[in-house]
């Protein structure tokens, strides 16, 4: 369950001591609304010095922390001496800035074996979880592909792959599979048109890796986890900071594209109950496409700009693999709000599938003309 709770946070602010901030910690609370890692936000005693955010790596999920973080601080490292070289301000501001333990570590590790780890926090930025407008849409896709361009010129095979085979079509349906087959938590008869829906398009989501086989696209360092609300943006709702780098690894453009478009052309949450508001919202799709090839039509190959909407059509149908896998686990992995929380949230993802399936030949066409400004 998400935890919300206070006090509990309390319990965690002697855990702050181990790390090297500027000041003393005067509050905890608990921060964000990702479904993996829990994460407060620290005041200090100091006015005008840095706040902190202080997370516990979920390590059920990441089981290798030295792999995350040691790929975490190349990362933003190599943005902050490219952010450096061109000569912006604010840097602590556009770049995730992690904080080392007192003795020089990425994370310490406590002695019920929870990981933790801080970070310089960015203040006065928003998140949305839900896109409002085009000008929204438009920075989220610069900064996408903003943050995909700092780091073409790392080498795929410097980063781990943190969570092997984490967007791996093939490979989330075999879990599934075994998911259903084991059926530990006894809820198979209740998801049998889910488990259809996921089975009749299974031959057609492997065109990605399709591609990727016959090298037709390049393997890359992406982020792999582009909902918009990875993204801050500042007051006047300009992109300034791309968050949650922890599933940043090897991977391919459509992965970022789909999974970015999977949040922003939804009119509703991820997790909506009311599936008749789960529809597309066509010029964010349109907005985020032009943001983001404004940042990236430098390095994409034509190949990987035809994969973007193949990215589009695979990553809410691998969200309805993978909530669906976890609901069938008996919700292992993700954080849930109630106990039909990742079925709802597999029905939402199903809803948007059908909608994208429907807008495809419009949304092609959209990337065509959009890329067509750069030919
Ligand atoms: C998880 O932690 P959070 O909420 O940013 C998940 C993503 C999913 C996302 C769905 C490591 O991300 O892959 O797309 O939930 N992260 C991991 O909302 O599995
Ligand atoms: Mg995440």
């Amino acid at each position: 369950m998400i935890d919300t709770d206070n006090t509990k946070a309390i319990a965690y602010l002697p855990i702050v001591d181990f790390f090297a901030i500027e000041g003393q910690p005067s509050s905890i609370e608990p921060f964000g609304s990702g479904h993996i890692n829990d994460t407060y936000k620290i005041v200090t005693n100091l006015t005008n010095r840095p706040n902190y955010m202080l997370q516990r790596i979920n390590n059920n999920v990441f089981k290798n922390v030295d792999y995350l973080m040691t790929n975490l601080a190349i990362v933003c490292n190599h943005i902050k001496e490219k952010l450096e070289t061109m000569g912006e301000d604010n840097i602590e501001g556009k770049v995730l800035t992690p904080i080392s333990t007192l003795d020089g570590q990425l994370y310490y590790k406590d002695v019920h074996n929870n990981y933790w780890r801080m970070f310089i926090l960015i203040e006065g930025t928003k998140t949305y979880d839900i896109v409002e407008t085009t000008r929204q849409a438009k920075e989220g896709g610069k900064a996408f592909g903003r943050f995909q361009a700092m780091l073409a010129d790392l080498n795929p095979h410097d980063i781990q792959e943190v969570i092997p085979n984490f967007l791996n079509i093939a490979s989330r349906l075999r879990d599934f599979k075994e998911a259903v087959s084991r059926n530990v938590a006894n809820r198979l008869e209740k998801v049998g048109a889910e488990i259809e829906f996921i089975l009749a398009r299974e031959n057609k989501m492997n065109t990605v890796l399709d591609m990727a086989s016959k090298s037709q696209i390049p393997l890359r360092i992406t982020h792999n986890d582009t909902k918009f609300n990875n993204v801050l943006l500042n007051k006047a709702d300009e992109a300034q900071c791309v968050i949650d780098l922890d599933t940043v690894m090897p991977g391919y453009v459509a992965y970022d594209f789909g999974d970015a478009i999977r949040t922003i052309i939804n009119a509703a949450a991820e997790d909506e109950e009311d599936l008749s508001k789960v529809t597309l919202n066509i010029p964010l799709f349109e907005a985020y496409t032009a943001g983001y090839l404004e940042s990236a039509h430098h390095f994409l190959y034509p190949m990987e700009v035809k994969s973007l909407v193949d990215g589009v059509l695979l990553l809410p149908y691998m969200q309805v693999v993978r909530f669906l896998t976890d609901y069938l686990n008996g919700d292992t992995y993700y954080k849930v709000n109630h106990a039909e929380h990742n079925l709802q949230r597999t029905k939402a993802q199903i809803k948007l599938v059908i909608e994208i399936e429907q807008y495809e030949d419009e949304l092609r066409s959209i990337v065509e003309k959009e890329a067509h400004t750069y030919s």
